[in-house]
């Protein structure tokens, strides 16, 4: 193990990400110099690329309310402020889902959005892309007192009607009656619903963003947080406490936050059992600390059926003290050090994976097929000079049949250009329909009336079965392209088999454009959809501003994976035959050139000497053009594909 600290490694992990962006940038270039660009490829490029930009390491601290989630991320990253950067108190501190990142552009600040925002029918996302929708305040960041004193702002709340509450839907009978509290005529809510902090902490500079989390009750009723921000963060660490052990709201948020977010292989998942040092215990010394720290353990594991090395032990308030005061002994036994390692180890290797396989997904077929190209013209010029080396150009009568030859070549090869056109107007045909078949318009007119729908039901359930039958509808929408689909697919086929037997055109696999992708990713919404509406369903009334809320973010989940089916079709088939047209364009010049060269010699304007000369001075740039392709492919840490 390298045993680097996490800020190495996310230091070293920064820097591959860059070199892969430089990859990827020199490709483009390459692309460009050669004349092997088009529209669409460039746009998938600068897609990834502007992914890669903006990726961030995102990690979300989740648990049930007072486990020490804002302790540890104190611990963890902001120990050398010399304080207690965020507030961490006991009972409910954090009020909102707190984001710390940092944003070059914007500066020091702290960005409060407030809790009536959700009243409004607007994403969690479209007021991030609204800054003045935000109260802001700015941070000195030289002053960790003053940044303290702005972040008390964080922990806020103030009372409001019982009515009021319950529209925001932050208002639970049930819990409620459980402390005692009945019928009240106000109730006490916070004043935020998300924040949002740029802090330049070098950690944050390297493009780490953190998200805190309230408890329970406020996870239960911001839908987007859930099914939008926990699913997309690259790893969750969630906090148990040692002296509490599983309880069972712990195992209600583990369930619906957690489990459901991580997938069945658990990747990116992280226990900490905190507060191990409330379990010392001066009669039993080190030795029974140890052994009951590892029962413990034993249990949670047992519990939350997870192996034990996924689990933690940390003391989160021993850690800050200890690297506030630069106490090493202390430091040692708060045993931060693994789960540091942990972090930095496997959740940036872990990230390192799936962006390369992004990467090769994205862009791999281009990049195969650029090499395939570039192999195509070397073997063609190749070709072309081997047979000028062989002919015997003293032969007149050879030379003019020689000719006569390549001008009946030349006018059967306009002919099969001339039927090329001809498919590929026909595939044009074919391709708006599919493009049309998932149209903006559609997708909306149906989400239009489910709304409708929607709005009328009085009931849960109600609602629920217009949402199924919404994605019903958008699934049929998607089945509908299936046909034309189908269609197109073998057209695509048969236009590339025939140049292919005809020319001995590279095989170039087309790639074909399938809609089972946004099928799947549909019915895994509408799942993961209601797992959170059943298993939030204690802190949800009917009709509750929070089941809105959770359809909203569904539906805003399903018209994006729909646009993108739209989108990813029209650039399909703008692109689908862009490497074929380049064969032929390449296959139609060389036809050219030959008859110019064979034309000279027949004349006997040109030597046979100079037109070999001229065809090896053709084919060294396009071996040299291959051999940079080839460099830029390993940088990309991407395999070469070619026979
Ligand atoms: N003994 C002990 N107490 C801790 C430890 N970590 C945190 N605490 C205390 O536990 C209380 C809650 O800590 P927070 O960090 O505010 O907990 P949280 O999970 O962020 O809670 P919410 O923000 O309310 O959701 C505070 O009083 C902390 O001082 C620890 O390692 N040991
Ligand atoms: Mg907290």
């Amino acid at each position: 193990m390298r045993n680097l600290e996490f800020k190495e490694q996310l230091h070293e992990y920064s820097h591959w990400r860059e070199q892969l962006i430089q990859a990827i940038e020199m490709y483009r270039e390459w692309r460009n110099r050669y004349k092997f660009s088009d529209p669409q490829s460039t746009d998938t490029l600068l897609n990834i690329l502007q992914g890669l930009y903006s990726d961030r390491i995102t990690l979300a601290f989740v648990a049930e309310f007072s486990r020490g989630k804002t302790e540890l991320i104190n611990s963890l990253f902001f120990a050398e402020t010399g304080v207690r950067l965020l507030p961490s108190s006991p009972g409910r501190t954090t009020m909102s889902p707190t984001e710390l990142f940092w944003d070059e552009a914007g500066g020091s600040y702290i960005r409060l959005l407030n809790i009536e925002s959700r009243l409004e029918d607007i994403s969690l996302m479209d007021y991030k892309h609204n800054p003045e929708r935000w109260t802001q305040i700015n941070l000195d960041c030289d002053s960790p007192t003053q940044m303290q004193e702005a972040f008390r702002e964080l922990i806020a709340v103030k009372r409001v009607t019982k009515d009021m509450a319950d529209k925001l839907g932050l208002w639970n009978e049930r819990e409620a009656a459980e402390q005692g509290i009945i019928n009240p005529e106000f109730v006490e809510v916070p004043c935020w619903r998300h924040a949002m902090i740029s802090f330049p902490h070098p950690l944050l500079k390297e493009g780490l963003c953190i998200l805190d989390t309230p408890g329970l009750n406020a996870l239960g009723t911001e839908p987007e947080l859930t099914l939008s921000m926990l699913p997309s963060a690259q790893a969750i660490v969630f906090v148990l406490a040692a002296d509490t052990g599983v309880t069972k709201s712990d195992m209600e948020m583990w369930k619906s936050h957690v489990c459901g977010s991580r997938g069945q292989r658990r990747q990116g998942l992280a226990v900490v059992m905190n507060k191990i040092d409330s379990m010392w215990d001066d009669l039993a010394g080190d030795t029974g600390y140890d052994a009951a720290i590892e029962k413990q353990i034993e249990t949670c594991a047992t519990i939350l059926s997870l192996n034990k090395d996924l689990i933690f032990p940390v003391s989160a308030k021993q850690a800050l003290l200890a690297k506030v005061k630069g106490d090493d002994a202390l430091l040692e036994r708060s045993r931060l050090k693994r789960l540091e390692n942990y972090l930095s180890e496997d959740i940036l290797d872990q990230r390192r994976e799936i962006l390369k396989g992004v990467v090769e997904k994205e862009i791999g077929f281009l990049v195969s097929e650029s090499i395939k190209l570039m192999s195509g013209k070397i073997a063609n010029a190749d070709k072309q000079l081997q047979e000028f080396k062989q002919v015997d150009f003293q032969n007149q009568e050879m030379t003019g049949k020689l000719m006569a030859e390549t001008r009946d070549r030349q006018n059967a090869y306009m002919v099969n250009i001339e039927n090329f056109q001809a498919s590929r107007k026909v595939f044009a045909v074919q391709a708006k329909m599919l493009i049309d078949s998932f149209s903006k318009d559609k997708i909306d007119e149906v989400i239009k009336a489910t709304r409708l729908e929607m709005r009328k039901s009085l009931t849960t359930y109600g609602m629920k079965q217009s949402m199924r039958k919404l994605f019903d509808e958008l699934r049929d929408l998607l089945q509908d392209s299936v046909d034309i689909t189908e269609e197109t697919r073998r057209l695509i086929k048969a236009i590339h088999k025939k140049f292919q037997d005809e020319y001995g055109f590279k095989e170039i696999e087309p790639q074909l454009f399938s809609i089972k992708q946004y099928q799947f990713e549909l019915e895994q919404i509408f799942d993961e959809g209601e797992a959170f509406r059943t298993s939030a369903k204690t802190t949800m009334t009917e009709q509750s501003v929070v089941i809105d809320r959770l359809y909203s973010t569904l539906i805003a989940k399903a018209r994006n994976i729909l646009q993108q089916a739209h989108k990813d079709a029209a650039t399909w088939s703008n692109s689908v035959l862009t490497p074929l047209m380049h064969q032929i364009k390449d296959h139609k010049k060389q036809i050219e050139s030959r008859l110019v060269m064979l034309r000279k010699i027949n004349e006997s304007k040109g030597s046979v000497g100079e037109s070999i000369a001229q065809l090896e001075a053709e084919l060294a740039p396009l071996i040299s053009q291959r051999q940079e392709l080839v460099e830029i492919i390993k940088a990309m840490h991407m395999e070469i594909k070619d026979e």
